[in-house]
């Protein structure tokens, strides 16, 4: 195996042996070839697109086998081995199609395109060519790398939207256009950075997608104070990102005497409209994923992972998780469902009734819910203590939290910045502070959480906002800094997002990705100002010294 796509990779460079997240070296190796034969798919989709005819199974098939290697989403060999032999169908299916329909495939040649294996044991040796290792050339490497990252991270927002029903051709043309340019030799450097941008681009656009299904189905997030205590009722927990499965589980536990708490990424679901309204719904149980160790023990009832992260799990409460979507690990029981995607969660329920209620762990209550809509609301607010220095800068502090010890830079970082700053953040990065007691100014919380990584969308149009409401030019002569914490490919994703809108200056920590090259990180350095962390006396004197 060579896997070197989180911030974790072993050494710097890479996890070989068996991934620093727990995947095996098998599950590792299937993922590389499942991905590979989705490019192949995707050279015969594209052209079922162009002929016209309908792609949307083979587009979903496509989106969810990205969305089931991202980091902590499937850790299940089966699963893997399902699927490249399904992928294999589909591709023929697909090509017979597209010959069915009149179109010449003959230009299509790539291994990808025709390669293919019956047996697990083929499979596995396939991905030595299949893998990044193969690409000689490091900065092509690279870069082809950056790219299907990101597009992972797109597919798993993508993925989200349309469990909603939102969908959009143009998104997944462009997510199999980029997955087969990775397997064009013809590309220059300055073509895949080309190719790198419009990622970013397609990024805002599946963000947008996701923000406008999440908000029409469920009502813009609104500032909440969300209960981090427990009730004396038995519970489910929901982890993850799908607001759809959220909305299926609330409904279904009502009036049931089983309670529901979120954990890590599904916090901001207290945040909606549609959910505040469930009494049973609880609060938030616990922080962020790679802590699932010791709070899924102590939660006592049942556990749903919609999604990532999911961490190989203990003994002692293996039992109770249960999954669904993309996520999977060999001997977890899946969540039943109907062909239409509705869950059942009857077997959960009454499992939950069976189980002690969550043994507490803290108290109190933390404030969230400041997407766009809550934040433009309180636009003059804003914008007046902007005015009259009560607020001097904005630090960006979105991304992802993680089990590295080096990450407490984050903490010490929040709780050092200065009290007329103000944190902006998304993604799972906020458990590093959202905690802590850092005040308000003038009645603006000093953390201002919008919500999961994917509304880090929301983030981008606040800045855009403040660059219209103070006739900025360019959204860099904002006051605000970009620390930006990372994990997974959604984070990827995220980074391109902002990039492809002009940020300049953004940080990335704890490490910068292991998959980008020297010259890459030149590229990204002298377009686009990405820097690392360093400390954070030496970095917050970098940032506060920046205008
Ligand atoms: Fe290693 Fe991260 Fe890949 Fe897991 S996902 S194998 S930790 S690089
Ligand atoms: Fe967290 Fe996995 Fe990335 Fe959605 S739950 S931000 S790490």
């Amino acid at each position: 195996m060579f896997c070197h796509q989180c911030q974790e990779a072993a050494k710097g460079t890479g996890c070989t042996v068996r991934g620093v997240c727990g995947k095996t070296s098998d599950v590792a190796n299937l993922q590389d070839v499942l991905i590979y034969i989705l490019k192949g798919v995707s050279f015969y989709n594209l052209e079922a697109k162009k002929a016209g005819l309908n792609t949307n199974k083979v587009d979903k098939f496509i989106t969810d086998g990205l969305f089931a290697t991202i980091t902590n989403a499937n850790f299940d060999k089966a699963v893997f081995v399902d699927r490249i032999k399904k992928a294999i169908e589909l591709r023929e299916e697909t090509k017979a199609a597209v010959i069915k329909a009149g179109v010449n495939v003959d230009h299509i040649t790539h291994d990808a395109a025709h390669w293919t294996g019956n047996t697990v044991e083929e499979f596995e040796a396939k991905a030595a060519e299949a893998g990044y290792l193969a690409i000689e050339n490091e900065d092509v490497r690279s870069l082809r790398s950056l790219i299907v990252f990101g597009v992972k991270g797109l597919a798993a927002y993508v993925e989200h939207a349309y469990n909603l029903k939102y969908e959009d051709d143009e998104i997944y043309t462009f997510m199999q256009t980029a997955l087969v340019e990775t397997l064009n030799d013809k590309l220059t450097a300055d073509d895949l950075v080309a190719l790198t941008m419009k990622a970013g681009e397609t990024g805002v656009k599946a963000m947008a997608l996701l923000d406008t299904a999440n908000t029409s189905t469920y009502g813009n997030p609104e500032i909440t104070k969300v209960n981090i205590g427990v009730k004396n009722n038995p519970a489910i927990l929901i982890s993850g990102h799908d607001l759809r499965d959220m909305e299926q589980l609330l409904e279904q536990t009502e009036g049931t005497g089983v309670d529901v708490y979120t954990h890590s990424e599904m916090l901001p679901a207290n945040y909606y409209p549609a959910f505040k309204k469930y009494s049973h719904f609880v609060g938030n149980y616990g922080n962020a994923w790679w802590k699932q160790d010791k709070e899924f023990e102590t939660f006592n009832g049942p556990i749903v992972m919609t999604t990532n992260c999911l961490v190989p799990p203990k003994d002692v409460y293996k039992d109770r998780v249960y999954t669904t979507g993309a996520v999977g690990f060999e001997g977890l029981k899946r969540v039943k469902e109907n062909a239409d995607g509705i869950k059942d969660f009857t077997e959960i329920i009454e499992h939950a009734k069976k189980c002690a209620a969550p043994t507490e762990i803290e108290r109190g209550e933390i404030i969230g819910g400041f997407a766009h809509e809550q934040v433009f609301a309180l636009a003059d607010k804003v914008v007046d203590a902007v005015k009259s220095g009560a607020i001097k800068r904005f630090f960006v502090m979105a991304g992802c939290d993680g089990r590295m010890k080096s990450r407490d830079y984050y903490t010490e970082f929040a709780e050092k910045l200065p009290k007329d700053t103000v944190i902006l953040t998304a993604g799972c990065a906020k458990y590093k502070y959202n905690k802590l007691d850092l005040g308000d100014i003038g009645g603006i919380p000093r953390v201002l959480d919008a919500g999961q990584c994917n509304d880090s969308y929301s983030l981008a149009l606040i800045a855009l906002k403040l660059k219209e409401v103070f006739e900025l030019n360019d959204i860099n002569e904002l006051p605000i800094s970009y620390n930006i914490a990372w994990y997974e490919q959604k984070a990827v994703i995220v980074l391109l997002a902002l990039l492809y809108l002009g940020v300049k200056n953004i940080h990335l920590g704890p490490t910068l990705p292991a998959f980008l090259s020297p010259n890459v990180v030149n590229v990204l350095v002298e377009n686009f100002g990405i820097g690392g962390i360093t400390n954070v006396e030496d970095d917050m004197a970098m940032f506060l010294g920046a205008t």
